[in-house]
């Protein structure tokens, strides 16, 4: 651990996880995904550090992080019903991890794109906002590493690359906010019942 992590650990992340969710992810087994964060963690995962003063918001994205959406998922969310709230010139440091067999990939394309269908050769909306050859190259144990800062706010996604995965599901939102203060990680509040 490097002293920019420690500062940035001092700083009080801010992560909303519903208490439902607490539950479910203590049940959950430890995987090989414990390498993306510090070890054990993955029974209280954290998926965003911020540096306000540095504008800096460290995002972890960990594919099949549950079985839901089989298993098509980030942290456990789908059809972008949860993600991420960037503020506008924060510079945004990924990691991004596979917890299965199956090839997935993450990259940052406009929310509408996402909701249709990522063709093979489709690059990111912001320059370095993707991992390696999102189309074809998925990980299942290697951790990958990306920044960017976007130039533009409005509503993108973080979106997996792979022909067909996003259009099923396999996608969260991210905003990118001028109002804003702080990052958030948004999850909805599941389980509860629908308003009729
Ligand atoms: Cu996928």
């Amino acid at each position: 651990m490097n002293l920019k992590t420690i500062v940035i650990i001092s700083m009080a992340p801010f992560a909303s996880i519903s208490a439902n969710e607490h539950t479910k992810i203590e049940n959950k087994p430890a995987s090989r995904c414990c390498n993306v964060i510090p070890k054990g963690e993955i029974k209280n995962p954290i998926f965003l550090r911020q540096d306000p003063e540095k504008k800096i918001a460290e995002v972890f994205i960990i594919a099949t992080f549950d079985k839901s959406n089989y298993g098509m998922n980030f942290n456990g969310l789908s059809k972008s019903e949860g993600g991420y709230e960037i503020p506008f010139g924060w510079k945004v440091k990924v990691t991004f991890c596979n917890n299965s067999d199956v090839p997935h990939s993450v990259m940052v394309v406009e929310a509408d794109i996402a909701e249709r269908k990522i063709n093979l050769g489709d690059t990111p909306y912001f320059d370095g906002a993707t991992t390696p050859k999102p189309n074809t190259l998925g990980t299942t144990s290697k951790v990958e590493k990306f920044e960017f800062t976007p130039d533009e706010s409005g509503e993108f996604s973080f979106a997996c690359g792979f022909p067909t995965h996003s259009a099923n599901g396999h996608r969260i939102f991210l905003k990118i906010k001028k109002d804003l203060k702080k990052a958030v990680f948004i999850t909805p509040e599941k389980n509860k019942p629908k308003a009729k």
